[in-house]
């Protein structure tokens, strides 16, 4: 039911079922269509997420968007705005380059980078 669907992580719902959109779109349009069309963008809590959701970027060899963002330097899951308690960010990031990255993608070496939030990328939504 839907109750169920929303008492789980977007993360541990992804596991069986998840891949990624073919569509590039910014991040708050990603958020819409996650939230519409299924629970929220990606939460990533623990190594075994992590590598759960890069073997599916692996395939894409495409840089993916992340349900992070920054509220007023305060990084947060779009799911259930929860604070962050697992973090795994590549080399000198987050940086805020130009002072204009609130929104985490997924980068193609598997680390997380800080990112302008209108750069259309592709995210990970549900299979089917
Ligand atoms: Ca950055």
């Amino acid at each position: 039911s839907g109750s169920f669907v929303m008492n789980i992580s977007p993360t541990q719902f992804l596991r069986n079922r998840v891949s990624l959109s073919h569509s590039y779109k910014a991040w708050n349009e990603a958020q819409d269509f996650c939230r519409k069309n299924y629970v929220d963008l990606a939460t990533v809590q623990t190594d075994e997420e992590w590598s759960e959701l890069n073997k599916l970027r692996a395939k894409y060899r495409s840089n993916t968007w992340i349900g992070l963002y920054d509220d007023v330097n305060s990084w947060r899951w779009s799911f259930r705005d929860k604070r962050l308690t697992y973090v795994n960010w590549d080399m000198n990031e987050p940086n805020n380059y130009r002072g204009n990255q609130y929104c985490v993608m997924l980068n193609s070496d598997g680390y997380w980078h800080d990112e302008d939030c209108d750069l259309k990328l592709v995210h990970f939504s549900p299979a089917g």
